[in-house]
């Protein structure tokens, strides 16, 4: 009964003073793609309508290594120091006519490829100019209180610095580590972490393939999938290699909600590196399955020119975009002569 009447005083109010609700609901403007003004005084859940967007290019992506700004400390110690801005209020247009907010590192999904020698000096800048709180956990070797989970930091303008040295060798993801965790990662805050041994790495053609989901109506099931966040993109525009020449692709998969993801290769078989910590391969397959943030090396040649499929054979996953081609050319030179653009 005084449920009842409490409900009942309530509506009452409602009813006879609609005027201080509305004084109370801030009038909000935002743009669409196609430059309609919208005005709201209701919740934004997520703000779908603005004008920040993002352009993400995966063939840029694909090739791309950060190696940050490099000094040497007075003990001979290589420090490279980055700068890494969280952004939570983006769009991007993901598939033709699908827009997805986006959460980013350096105003892409997935965020720069870091890259540094086992052993180097961290230091990373962190600046969370968006709306949310953020981290940034690395994995890998670090001290504790580097590890971006216990420190959140505060949005519009909190800072921290990271600083921690570089190993194990391999290829590691970096991360939000921020709760809801599923949230702050399926938006995008990710990237890649490479450390390379101190004798490097023979020489070939590096790319970087990151397995995503995109869940484009927040129902924590996802409508998309890809290498390097754009759906089809390289069924599309086939990665041009050649042939005899030594491929290394470094594949993080940082799928949510799917329990795992695979990578099938077609017309070769390739030599895997789970978490490329190891020199010697453990698989000479065609086929890996992934769990969430499962990374490994993958090293291949092609021995004849032509377009070859890779893509989940996780049948589902592929056809909602994670799928591509590798346009295998003749190699016209010795593959020693070719300049592999590090
Ligand atoms: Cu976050």
């Amino acid at each position: 009964m005084i449920l009842l009447v409490s409900i009942t005083v309530g509506l009452s109010l409602i009813a006879v003073f609609p005027t201080i609700s509305e004084a109370q609901s801030e009038q909000k403007t935002f743009v669409t793609h196609s430059g309609a003004v919208i005005t709201t005084s209701g919740d934004v859940i997520d703000p779908l309508y603005t004008v920040s967007t993002v352009d993400f290019d995966p063939d840029e992506f694909l090739r791309n290594f950060e190696y940050g700004r490099v000094s040497t400390s007075e003990t001979g110690q290589t420090i490279r120091e980055y700068t890494i801005i969280a952004e939570d209020d983006k769009i991007q247009e993901i598939s033709p006519g699908v827009f997805y907010n986006v959460w980013t590192f350096n105003g892409t999904v997935p965020g720069p490829t870091i890259r540094a020698t086992e052993g180097d000096l961290l230091r990373i800048h962190f600046i969370n100019n968006g709306s949310k709180e953020h981290t940034m956990h690395f994995h890998g070797i670090h001290p504790a209180g580097m590890d971006g989970v216990f420190e959140p930091v505060g949005g519009n303008g909190g800072q921290f610095v990271y600083e921690f040295e570089a190993g194990p060798v391999g290829v590691h993801p970096y991360h939000c580590h921020v709760m809801p965790l599923e949230e702050h990662i399926v938006h995008g805050l990710y990237g890649v972490f490479i450390v390379d041994p101190k004798e490097g790495r023979a020489p070939a053609d590096e790319m970087v393939m990151v397995l995503n989901g995109l869940d484009t109506d927040f129902d924590t099931e996802n409508n998309f999938y890809a290498a390097n966040t754009i759906p089809f993109y390289y069924q599309h525009h086939p990665i041009q290699i050649n042939t005899h020449e030594l491929i290394r692709v470094y594949v993080v998969n940082m799928v949510e909600f799917d329990p795992i993801n695979n990578l099938h290769l077609h017309g070769n078989l390739y030599k895997y590196y789970p978490t490329g910590t190891d020199v010697v391969p453990s698989f000479y397959t065609d086929m890996i399955t992934l769990s969430q943030t499962e990374r490994g090396i993958m090293e291949f040649e092609y021995e004849y020119p032509g377009k070859y499929l890779f893509h989940a054979h996780k049948v589902e996953f592929s056809e909602k975009g994670w799928v591509g081609i590798f346009l295998v050319q003749d190699n016209p030179n010795n593959s020693q002569e070719l300049d592999y653009g590090t």
